[in-house]
């Protein structure tokens, strides 16, 4: 399908960059014997735009990630949900937190970008969240609600837009220029990115 090959074309999973893209060190592997991922190249990778989607199919992958996080944690237990099985890797709570978290700040680029005439975008340090806001004892279900009301609600003024407005752009204070796509395709990149290490810790909690 060619949404899945545009969207998948992330590079790899093994990335240990964090920095500005808000993604988790814990859950990017960095024992694996790979090489690290230059955080630069890691930022292009999920920020790169090369126009193989439609507007209205980026979209609907951006919507249909509420379902795929739903359906990658349903049916785990509350045990199986703070486990950590994999050395060194997130629970699953702390990885949905992440998620979460990570996506009050998506969508508050979204919007910031779509209102404002090129909006400053801030980035943050996602280890510090992690154990300050302490994920480890969030509630998943209200994680999972949080996650969810920010993407319809990203998703609805998404498709109220004219196709202009996908040109509109950010200055983000580490990538500089971005554009609204670029925006939307890294928040679907990075569910996408964290998706495999929910499936990972299941593996080895269902074995
Ligand atoms: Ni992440």
């Amino acid at each position: 399908m060619k949404v899945i090959r545009a969207l998948d074309n992330q590079g790899d999973e093994n990335s240990t960059a964090v920095a500005s893209l808000m993604c988790g060190p814990l859950d990017h592997p960095s024992d694996n014997g790979d090489a690290e991922m230059p955080t630069t190249d890691y930022t292009s990778m999920m920020q790169g735009d090369n126009d193989s989607i439609g507007n209205a199919e980026l979209i609907d992958a951006y919507e249909k990630g509420i379902d795929e996080l739903r359906t990658a944690v349903a049916g785990m237990t509350p045990e199986q949900i703070l486990a950590r099985p994999v050395p060194g890797k997130w629970s699953t709570v702390e990885c949905v937190g992440h998620l979460a978290d990570t996506e009050v700040f998506f969508t508050d680029r979204i919007v910031r970008t779509i209102a404002l005439d090129r909006p400053l975008l801030m980035s943050a340090d996602e280890k510090l969240y992690t154990e300050r806001l302490r994920y480890q004892e969030f509630d998943l279900t209200e994680q999972l609600a949080l996650f969810s009301a920010l993407r319809r609600h990203a998703t609805r003024i998404l498709r109220m837009q004219l196709p202009e407005a996908w040109r509109r752009i950010a200055v983000h204070n580490e990538s500089g220029i971005l554009t609204l796509r670029q925006l939307v395709l890294q928040a679907v990149r990075h569910l996408r990115h964290h998706l495999p290490f929910i499936a990972e810790k299941r593996a080895v909690l269902e074995k």
